[in-house]
């Protein structure tokens, strides 16, 4: 089969689900485009069967904002003409689910290319819901030859705000088990930590929504009852307030911000809890990969997180912005070291029985196949 993606290039849940499904579909003798306008963060190495087109943006006195939504139509229109594109996938609906639509209708096939429409997180309950985009996407959902969603949570919100009488598959995202596990690397952990503190973690792209100051809050909070590091990883817009709120707190010396980093294993095997407090997160795809190294997860109940993270039993959720409670939470588990434990390896267990790559990426294949 012949595989169009088209997706966000950038660090971010959505675009790492698509670089990494297209990975597992050319490791299973697929051909796969990816259309984008940078090489996606996860293409980092080459391998059989994937190809990348990048989508050039023109440029012209006149057009004071650019063009991304044609220049991406057009560009899916040549490479589907071009290489006989079978199946278009795109993720995270803003603006790709238009253009796959426009490029369908322009191309005029009868029975030729297929657009599957993923939905992430925010193309649906965010910047989807602006009164200029909700008729667009609602319009592109129901041109869309399928239509999945990361997880019940987002389905149903897109039924509810979009009317859509047009079934959605939810196709949970996943994680490579073999990849993402514990390992040992004491000379790292040193590096960050005494023997006698605990590492936090928290991993994101430092949006308002992932609440990277109650992060710190909770951490705050934590050290006045255990000694501990906490790891940040990731940049964004909140980075600069994240930076004031430690010096804010006094305790510059036990946080790291480590910006951006590719080698997440290592990280999170030296780490013993991973925090997520956001406000609005369809799945959360960085406590999944978390939860697969063995990394028990404390998050907010919150959107799909509850359906990733099992309170009680692989990390605990709480009330968004309970800072005290989240507090709480990382202290019982990281006081007793048994029901960290515990917790560790039902994690690790949850995310090799329920979220494999290997179990998922055939739900997609057999979605594929059922639309040729
Ligand atoms: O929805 C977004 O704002 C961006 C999107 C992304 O590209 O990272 O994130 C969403 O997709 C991820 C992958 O499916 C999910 O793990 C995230 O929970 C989701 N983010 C939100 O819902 C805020």
């Amino acid at each position: 089969m012949k595989i169009g993606i088209v997706c966000y290039p950038t660090y971010g849940g959505s675009g790492i689900v698509a670089t990494e499904l297209g990975h597992l579909l050319a490791g299973n003798n697929h051909q796969v485009h990816f259309i984008s306008y940078s090489l996606p963060t996860r293409l980092d190495s080459f391998q059989e069967n994937i190809f990348y087109h990048a989508v050039e943006i023109p440029h012209y006195p006149l057009f004071e904002f650019n063009l991304y939504t044609l220049a991406l139509t057009g560009k899916i229109i040549d490479v589907a003409k071009y290489e006989k594109i079978d199946i278009l996938h795109v993720h995270y609906a803003i603006p790709h689910a238009i253009s796959g639509f426009l490029a369908k209708d322009i191309l005029n096939q009868s029975d030729g290319l297929k657009l599957v429409t993923t939905l992430h997180g925010t193309d649906i309950t965010l910047v989807g819901l602006e009164p200029a985009f909700q008729p667009i996407v609602k319009y592109s959902l129901e041109h869309s030859d399928a239509i999945t969603s990361v997880s019940e949570y987002l389905a149903q919100k897109t039924y509810q705000h979009f009317n859509t009488g047009k079934k959605i598959e939810v196709i949970p995202n996943f994680v490579d088990t073999n990849l993402f596990k514990r390992l040992h690397y004491p000379f790292l952990r040193k590096q960050f930590a005494d023997d006698d503190e605990a590492i936090l973690i928290h991993i994101s792209n430092f949006r308002p929504v992932k609440r990277v100051p109650d992060t710190i809050k909770v951490f705050a909070e934590v050290l006045k009852y255990i000694k501990a590091k906490l790891l940040l990883i990731g940049d964004g817009p909140d980075r600069s307030e994240a930076e004031r709120l430690v010096k804010e707190f006094n305790i510059s010396n036990k946080v790291r911000f480590l910006g951006l980093q590719t080698s997440l294993v290592e990280l999170l095997s030296i780490s013993d809890i991973f925090l997520l407090p956001s406000q609005s997160e369809s799945f959360g795809l960085s406590a999944l990969e978390a939860m697969s190294c063995g990394v028990p997860v404390v998050a907010s109940n919150i959107g799909g997180i509850p359906e990733v993270v099992f309170h009680g039993e692989t990390g605990y959720v709480a009330e968004l912005g309970d800072i005290e409670r989240m507090a709480k939470y990382v202290v019982s588990l990281l006081q007793n070291k048994k029901k960290w434990q515990v917790f560790s390896d039902n994690a690790r267990q949850i995310a090799v029985e329920k979220f494999d790559s290997l179990k998922i990426l055939p739900k997609y294949q057999n979605l594929y196949d059922s639309l040729l």
